[in-house]
């Protein structure tokens, strides 16, 4: 079912605290915490604690939801100062996701060129 924990899923089990991970931001919907393998100075994802397989399963079936995890990429860019920044979901394998649980990469704190590869 959409929006219920998967057991498989690492980022529920982040949701459920039984993986470690660097929070910087939680609220009663959605985590943020620091990618492991950081791209950027900053690079932080944001996820909502609810499962959703990427953004589009998130803006399709819970699209309040997908607006607070919009609104907490804000969040964490201010509270780390980017000026800029750039906010990205991979959606699908073709486009480089590789966790299926929806997640918005917060990236900064260097210049970004564009486009992407
Ligand atoms: P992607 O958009 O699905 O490719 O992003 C997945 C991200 O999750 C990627 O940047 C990983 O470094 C990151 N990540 C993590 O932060 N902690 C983990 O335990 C695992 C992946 I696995």
């Amino acid at each position: 079912m959409p929006g219920e924990p998967q057991d498989d899923c690492l980022f529920c089990k982040i949701v459920a605290g039984q993986i470690p991970a660097t929070i910087v931001r939680e609220t009663d919907t959605t985590v943020a915490f620091r990618d492991i393998n950081p791209q950027a100075p900053t690079h932080v994802l944001v996820i909502p604690k609810a499962h959703y397989e990427n953004a589009a399963a998130l803006a399709a079936g819970a699209p309040e939801l997908a607006a607070d995890v919009l609104r907490e990429t804000r969040a964490v860019a201010e509270d780390e100062k980017l000026e800029s920044y750039r906010t990205i979901f991979n959606t699908g394998s073709g486009a480089g996701q590789t966790v299926w649980h929806a997640h918005a990469h917060v990236l900064g704190g260097r210049g970004l060129t564009w486009p992407p590869g």
